[in-house]
């Protein structure tokens, strides 16, 4: 990959290359940097509240999704209405390196890492290799793709058994298999090499030793163009469903301290040797016995963010954008304060009682929780109408107290607080959550929410009752003949 000169300059006005709540988050950035900014949208998002609170905004017509990813339409967009400046948010263009390259080669700021960085971390196998050369410990596995049937089981024999495949390009657990017998291997590399190639277009699959029950912990990294390079604590995402996160923390309530040092050391020492710039994030998977290895680094601005704000009082977004100006850090490791504890929790337009089935329609009522330690990120708003084209997240509760046990408590409250009517969302499952014993003890693992569903009763009360309020009205209007 060529390498682009870094342009140094003044960010006066921004294009934000994204939709929903994270680009209501980028514009409010640059609002309180006195930045201008540009939204596009689809026709799709026409009535999205980030739309107005931009300074313009432009139609893209056409695919609803493309409209997001057509980056020559972008830039061409950026530099026509003279922004400095593309925001990526995360998603869409976020993480794609020749997108961040054309920007450079463009004369547009791309607010994120390096293009070579992008493209290092975004394939996992070579990411796994320069970390382990930096001394950052990773899982014994293969560092090649899988192209011999037999080389590979032989690996797989000498790791032993269970071994996990993993697709190279992939994401989002997609060309994933565990393997749990050497007579499973075959079949199961032929389905996640399928799987992979399917979705990514490459079917790279490596072999990676298996973790039965781990915590998914991620250190937030950020680092300046001149070598400082600091952490921002770490968050616990081991709260997931078919590896979509649905709740985070900062920080992890089950972390020891002495674990949790050497993890801040060994990732703020491989980004400085790397020569990282901007944020990211790296992703460790914790075992029972406290070892930590590293899996992957997420090279973009990611949704949970907010909980390490909550946390550190930093602002990413705005750090991000003074980072691509080419300013230094204006403070050091020392200076950064980690105080009590934030739990964001994602709430999804989805039904957890139709197997989490993606809801889209009318929002009918919308009301949002408040006080002391509450934050909301949300797209919806009282008469907002769900596309169906889009990924099913609505809002992100944060809240933040002193104590795990306060913050659990606010938590459940801010829950009861969030009202939102005419399409079924996920608040039944999170306000399950917040109430069941092992949360609040602070236990849980990637098994979670495997193993808690079926115990839940996730019925939505208030539904029943609005539904009831539906009838009486309809009855009472039947007997007055209206
Ligand atoms: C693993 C793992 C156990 N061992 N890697 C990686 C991406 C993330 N989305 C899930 N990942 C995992 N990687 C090793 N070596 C466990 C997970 C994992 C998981 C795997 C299969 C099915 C569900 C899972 C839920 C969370 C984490």
């Amino acid at each position: 990959m060529i390498k682009f000169k870094p342009i140094n300059r003044e960010i006066k006005k921004v294009l934000v290359a994204n939709r929903g709540e994270i680009a209501t988050r980028i514009i409010r950035a640059c609002k309180e940097l006195g930045i201008k900014t540009v939204a596009i949208y689809s026709e799709a998002d026409s009535k999205s509240i980030y739309v107005k609170k931009a300074d313009e905004a432009y139609l893209i017509p056409g695919d609803p999704i493309q409209a997001y990813l057509n980056y020559f339409r972008i830039v061409d967009l950026a530099k026509q209405t003279k922004c400095d400046a593309i925001h990526p948010g995360y998603g869409f263009l976020s993480e794609n390196p020749e997108f961040a390259e054309y920007c450079l080669k463009q004369g547009i700021i791309f607010i994120g890492p390096k293009p070579e960085h992008i493209a290092l971390f975004g394939d996992k196998m070579a990411a796994k290799k320069k970390m382990r050369e930096l001394g950052v410990p990773v899982l014994p596995g293969s560092d090649e793709p899988i192209t011999d049937i037999k080389k590979a089981k032989k690996i797989a024999d000498e790791i032993g058994y269970p071994v996990i495949l993993k697709a190279a390009f992939g994401g989002g657990g997609r060309g994933m298999r565990i393997v749990r017998k050497e007579s499973d291997f075959e079949d199961m590399f032929r389905s996640a090499y399928n799987e992979a190639k399917k979705f990514f277009g490459r079917g790279d699959v490596f072999i990676e030793k298996y973790v039965e029950n781990p915590r998914h912990i991620e250190v937030q990294i950020m680092a300046d163009k001149y070598g400082n390079v600091v952490h921002l604590g770490d968050r616990d995402c081991s709260i997931q469903r078919r590896h979509q996160k649905i709740v985070e923390i900062a920080r992890s309530p089950s972390l020891k301290e002495e674990v949790r040092k050497e993890l801040y050391r060994a990732s703020v020492k491989a980004m400085f040797k790397v020569g990282y710039e901007n944020v990211g994030t790296i992703e460790y998977l914790v075992d029972e016995n406290d070892n930590f290895y590293f899996i992957e680094m997420n090279t973009r601005l990611q949704v949970e963010h907010t909980v390490t704000e909550m946390i550190t009082g930093i602002d990413i977004v705005q750090m991000m954008i003074k980072i691509a100006e080419g300013r230094k850090l204006d403070f050091l490791q020392e200076d950064i304060t980690m105080r009590g504890y934030a739990i964001e929790f994602r709430v999804n337009a989805e039904d957890p009682s139709k197997n989490f089935a993606p809801s889209v329609g009318l929002i009918t009522s919308y009301h949002s929780p408040g006080g002391p330690g509450v934050r909301v990120d949300a797209a919806a708003y009282k008469d907002y109408v769900i596309p169906p084209y889009y990924d099913s997240m609505i809002a992100k509760l944060s809240v933040w107290a002193l104590t795990w046990e306060q913050v659990v408590n606010r938590a459940r409250r801010a829950l009861d607080e969030f009202i939102i009517r005419g399409v079924p969302t996920n608040l039944p499952l999170l306000r399950a959550i917040v109430r069941d014993k092992d949360f609040i003890e602070g236990k849980f693992t990637t098994k979670y929410i495997e193993e808690k569903l079926p115990t839940f009763n996730l019925e939505d009360k208030a539904r029943d009752l609005e539904d009831l309020v539906a009838a009486i009205a309809g009855a009472i209007a039947a007997y007055h003949r209206i």
